[in-house]
Order: structure tokens, then C-alpha cells, then sequence
């Protein structure tokens, strides 16, 4: 409402500072008793405020909202997330985004949601995603490649992930190919990325990112405790999530710009710089078996090459790699 705008802005202006009940009520031009009522409304939405006889009110903590307004409000890209589809609970943002792709969506659409029921993982496996924690969050791209090349779009996902992380909170994440994003050999960061696409070209990619935030180890489910981790945790202060959903599209864009234009190459460049697998003994867990050996590195392509025990080069397109 227009006296709930008016009261924010007053709390904003007063940086930190109490504002008098009183002068509240004349700014509002509203009752003591309404002044009392729209804190409690602030309160109820995850404001945390500060009430001191005779001072008055003060903004302690904001809550960390994620809506439309809130991401869109500053947003540094051309494209990615001009438009935008928020909701409070979804099953998967990857489902939503395939229909709206199917339906013609444009290029840069996003679908964000503050809780997934039924979050993906590759292979049918489970991604937890609660609350008002996390980002879940699932970007429509239709790029003119053959759908052979996709994945080098999960490796550009990756860095545009690790560099919007490393811009917002100053921690420098690792990359183990293809699609995890470490923090101390944990994973804050899950990345999904399917197809809709003709026999030699993509009709659209659904990038599904999954960024494990503000969580306390406490609210991993236990199973995932020992491997999972979140920026706040890492970092030991909790992180604005539309800012960092921000810097992930801006840097997107402009990475995804130079890979349109140049090709793959630039891209490995600075993937590399984040890639901890390289130049170490792995096994690749793949749908055909177990591939052990030493990681050489990838292709200009972004395939990832293993040399095994007897010298032999094994070229891997999709697997889990154990380190
Ligand atoms: P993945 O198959 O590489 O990883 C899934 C595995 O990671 C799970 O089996 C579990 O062991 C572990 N795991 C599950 N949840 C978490 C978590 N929150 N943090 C750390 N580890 C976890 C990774 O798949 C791809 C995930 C993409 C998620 C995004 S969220 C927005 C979009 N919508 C959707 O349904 N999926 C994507």
C-alpha cells in the first residue's frame, strides 16, 4: 500500500536511526495505534525492528527478499531476466521454464521460486531447495548451436556463477567439471542444464542454477550435511540474494556474448582458472561404467580427458567425478 512505500522510505531515509512514533503518525497522517499496527505487518514479513520507549522505531534487518521488483530493481543486463516469472512455491523452476520455452518464451526469461517441492538434480536425483535460503532459479536461452554443444553452456554457467560469487561475497570458489561448485571441497552450487532441440539444432536451453546461500549447516538435511555447504556459511555473514541473482545475469550475459561470437575457447580460458579435477587422479562415475585416471584437462570442446593407468585417452561427455 501507499503507507506501507511511505513507511520504508521513512526507515530508509533514517538510515538505522529511531524515528518517533509520533512523527511517524504525522508523516502517515495515521493513528499511533495504525503506526503500531503497520510495524507489526513489517515484523510478520521478517523486518526485524527495534521498539524503545521514547525513541521510537528503528530497522534492524531487512528481510532478504527475492520478488521480481527486487531483482529487477538495478539489473546490469540487456536480455537476461528482463523477464521475469516469480513464485512463492513451485515444484521446479525447470518445469515452469520448459513450458513457458515450449510456448515461445523469449531469449533471457527467468523463472525464480522462494521454494521448490520436488527441486531436480541430473539423473532424476533430488535437489533440496527450502525456503527463503537458497536461489532456485531457471534461465531460458535459445541459442543457434547443435545440440552437441550444449554443455559447454553448463561449463559457461559455472563461471558465471563462480565470478558473480566471488564478485558479491570476495570467497573464490572451485569448479569440478562438469557442474559443481565447491567451497572448501563442499558444494554450495548445483547447475541443470536441458534441452529442448531438433536432431541438428537447439530449440531452447533450460538452465537450471541452484545456490545454496544463507543456510546454517543445520538446515542441510542430514544425508547432505558432510557434502553441502552455503555462501553464508563459508563467508560467516549472510549474503543479499537478488544482488548476487544480479551479478550471476550480468556476468552470464557477457560471457554468453563472447561465446556467441568466439566460440567455446575464451570460455575454457577462464574456466580453467576455477578447475580443481585438473591434473589429478579421478574416477568418472559415467552410465557405462567407472573410468579411473588422471585428469589431463578439456578439449576446446569442453569434453573432459582422462589418462587411464596404460596410457590410453579416454574422452568423458558426462559423468560424476569423484576427486
Ligand atoms: P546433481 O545431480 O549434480 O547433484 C544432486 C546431488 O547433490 C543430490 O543427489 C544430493 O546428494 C546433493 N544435493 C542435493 N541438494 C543439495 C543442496 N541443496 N546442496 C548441496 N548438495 C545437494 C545438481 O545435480 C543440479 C541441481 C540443479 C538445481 C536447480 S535449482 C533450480 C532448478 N530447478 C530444479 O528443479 N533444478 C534446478
Amino acid at each position: 500500500s501507499e503507507t506501507r512505500r511511505k513507511l520504508l522510505e521513512l526507515f530508509s531515509q533514517a538510515k538505522g536511526d529511531f524515528i518517533s512514533g509520533q512523527k511517524i503518525s504525522e508523516i502517515l497522517g495515521c493513528s499511533r495505534t495504525a503506526v503500531w499496527k503497520h510495524i507489526e505487518d513489517l515484523r510478520k514479513e521478517g523486518f526485524e525492528l527495534e521498539a524503545v520507549r521514547r525513541r521510537g522505531y528503528r530497522i534492524i534487518k531487512t528481510p532478504d527478499k527475492i520478488t521480481a521488483n527486487e531483482i529487477q530493481f538495478g539489473l546490469k543486463t540487456e536480455v537476461l531476466g528482463r523477464h521475469i516469472y516469480f513464485e512463492e512455491e513451485v515444484d521446479s523452476t525447470q518445469k515452469i521454464a520448459h513450458k513457458l520455452a515450449y510456448e515461445g518464451a523469449p531469449e533471457g526469461t527467468l523463472v525464480v521460486a522462494e521454494l521448490q517441492k520436488a527441486g531436480r538434480g541430473r539423473l532424476n536425483r533430488t535437489w533440496f531447495s527450502p525456503k527463503g535460503t537458497g536461489i532456485w532459479m531457471s534461465l531460458i536461452l535459445r541459442p543457434p548451436i547443435p545440440p552437441q554443444k550444449a554443455p559447454q553452456l553448463t561449463l559457461l554457467t559455472a563461471v558465471a556463477i563462480s565470478q558473480a560469487i566471488q564478485e558479491v561475497t570476495g570467497l573464490v570458489p572451485d569448479i569440478k567439471w562438469p557442474n559443481d561448485i565447491l567451497m572448501n571441497g563442499k558444494k554450495c552450487v548445483g547447475i541443470l542444464t536441458e534441452l529442448q532441440a531438433e536432431l541438428d539444432q537447439v530449440r531452447s536451453v533450460i538452465v537450471g542454477m541452484g545456490v545454496n546461500v544463507n543456510h546454517q549447516l543445520s538446515e542441510f538435511p542430514e544425508e547432505i550435511q558432510s557434502v553441502a555447504t552455503s555462501l553464508a556459511i563459508e563467508k560467516g555473514s549472510p549474503i543479499k540474494r537478488a544482488e548476487l541473482i544480479q551479478e550471476i545475469l550480468f556476468k552470464f550475459e557477457t560471457l554468453y556474448h563472447q561465446y556467441l561470437q568466439h566460440g567455446f575457447l575464451p570460455i575454457k580460458l577462464l574456466w580453467e582458472g576455477y578447475a580443481i579435477s585438473i591434473g589429478r587422479e579421478v574416477v568418472a562415475r559415467t552410465l557405462h561404467g567407472n573410468v579411473k585416471g588422471k585428469a589431463l584437462g578439456i578439449t576446446d570442446e569442453g569434453v573432459l580427458m582422462l589418462e587411464a593407468a596404460d596410457g590410453t585417452i579416454h574422452y568423458i561427455h558426462s559423468a560424476d567425478i569423484e576427486l
